[in-house]
């Protein structure tokens, strides 16, 4: 085996570059074209950072950085391991998406996915602009957070934490599942709502958002939720 814990190597494109480390805590640094649409890829043991012309790809570097640019829509994928725990965390200026031997971070990228595997109770931090108003929309196995030239979206992880900056106006939009014999569960309190569902196996939490919007499908969904105690806008209230 080369490289890192779990990694194998491949043979690589042959019109590609391709950089192999011996594992240890050797990192790279991958830069898009700043006049053209880029796609970075970042799994576990090899990522790729390609575009017009070009594909450079690296494998079993403990640490991958890429670097965007601002407003260009570049792209960003960014893959868990199977099996393990992993953590996605996103603002507007970046993402990564890091695990046990390995991390893969995404700058400037107009977009960036994380994907998690549903099982592996891996979670996200999705985090708004301070300056800006945001939009979070959540469903059972997804969630995103968009705002002025940034897009995170988040699937398949277990738990999803979004937090937006009071004075910025920011709005959360919670979707249930429409499985009956599934009851979601919606909780709110002071400054923050929470849509989950155990069987199902998420959990969203949202904090510091100006409005809250939940919608339950089903008469089996509960909630637990005193409106009094609320110091933000929680619409869809009544429906659950
Ligand atoms: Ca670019
Ligand atoms: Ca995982
Ligand atoms: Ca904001
Ligand atoms: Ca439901």
């Amino acid at each position: 085996m080369l490289g890192g814990v779990g990694c194998t190597a491949t043979v690589a494109n042959t019109e590609s570059i391709t950089a192999h480390s011996g594992g240890g805590t050797d990192s790279a640094k991958l830069y898009g074209n700043p006049t053209a649409v880029d796609t970075f890829e970042g799994r576990p043991c090899s990522s790729t950072l390609s575009g017009n012309g070009f594909s450079n790809r690296v494998e079993s570097f403990r640490y991958v950085h890429a670097f965007g640019t601002e407003g260009n829509g570049d792209v960003a994928l960014l893959y868990d391991r199977a099996g393990t725990k992993d953590r996605f965390e996103a603002t507007p200026v970046y993402a990564r998406l890091y695990g046990d031997n390995f991390y893969n971070r995404a700058v400037q990228f107009d977009q960036a996915y994380g994907y998690g595997t549903p099982g592996d109770a891996d979670i996200t931090l999705l985090y708004d602009d301070p300056g800006g108003k945001d939009t979070l929309q959540a469903r059972p196995d997804r969630a995103k957070l968009a705002g002025a030239g940034f897009d995170n979206e988040a699937v398949s992880f277990r738990y999803v934490h979004a937090f937006g900056t009071p004075v910025s106006q920011d709005e959360a939009h919670l979707y249930d599942s429409a499985l009956d014999q599934y009851p979601d569960y919606l909780e709110a309190d002071a400054n923050w709502a929470r849509l989950s569902n155990d069987l199902l196996g998420y959990a969203y939490w949202v904090r510091e958002f100006e409005e809250v919007t939940a919608n339950s499908s089903n008469p089996s969904d509960i909630k637990n939720v005193d409106p009094d105690a609320l110091d933000f806008i929680l619409n869809g209230e009544e429906g659950w």
